[in-house]
């Protein structure tokens, strides 16, 4: 995936450079979100939508999915493309937008684990793909210029996952976060196929030497604008 320093010479987009910071959950996504918007005042900086997915008009979609998937996959689903949208629509005049998160890493990633493993029925799994196809064919803006992705090895991520104590997530499975690892590999793999600057960051490091790797990120996301 060291691909992307080949290609920030020869990416050059216009204003904002659009970018999606990825990993499994627990990665630590919000973690450098925090860090980046602390540290640098050129940067935009949106955080996933979780609290509407937990709280939409009363009710816990987040929730709702893991107690029942077969019936909450499909509307919860939904409702994160609609949020996302929302997020990755949104107009700024900094140089740079740093997103938790995409349409595609949804799609790519939650869909496909979904489809696997039956949760989504095949005509519900179809719905959601098309609807993706027809806004990513639409909207410009649901692409992302680059993608930092925050690797972490799947004990790591759950270890963390359970720590924060997301209640919601209390009885999600090592498994399930090593079905996603997977399925994230896929993902950019692809996605570096078509393009996409991909930075890397071994995000199971402790704090301490993260924050270098995080200072390095945002100095390659800086070229790509120059
Ligand atoms: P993540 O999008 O991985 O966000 P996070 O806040 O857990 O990650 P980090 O610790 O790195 O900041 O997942 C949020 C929750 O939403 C998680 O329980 C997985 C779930 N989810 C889906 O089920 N489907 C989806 O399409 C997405 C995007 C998330
Ligand atoms: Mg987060």
């Amino acid at each position: 995936m060291d691909k992307s320093s080949e290609l920030i010479s020869s990416t050059r987009v216009d204003r904002p450079l659009r970018v999606s910071v990825e990993g499994n959950i627990g990665s630590g996504k919000t973690t450098f979100l925090n860090y980046c918007q602390h540290r640098r005042n050129d940067v935009d900086v949106a955080f996933e939508p979780v609290s509407q997915w937990t709280n939409l008009n009363g009710t816990n979609l987040l929730s709702n999915f893991y107690g029942d998937p077969g019936k909450w996959a499909m509307p919860f689903q939904s409702y994160v493309s609609l949020t996302m949208l929302e997020l990755w629509s949104r107009r700024s005049d900094k140089e740079i937008c740093l997103t938790e998160r995409s349409l595609l890493s949804s799609r790519y990633c939650f869909l496909e684990a979904m489809r696997s493993s039956g949760t989504l029925d095949p005509a519900m799994y179809s719905i959601l793909v098309q609807w993706h196809a027809f806004y990513v064919s639409k909207f410009d803006f649901v692409t992302p210029h680059a993608i930092v992705y925050l690797e972490t090895t799947p004990t790591v991520a759950h270890r963390r996952m359970l720590s924060r104590s997301r209640t919601e997530e209390s009885s999600v499975p090592l498994a399930y976060l090593e079905q996603l690892d997977a399925l994230h590999g896929i993902w950019l793999r692809r996605e570096q196929t078509a393009n996409i600057p991909i930075f890397v960051i071994d995000a199971d490091q402790p704090m301490d030497t993260l924050i270098k790797s995080y200072d390095e990120c945002l100095g390659n996301l800086k070229l790509l604008r120059l």
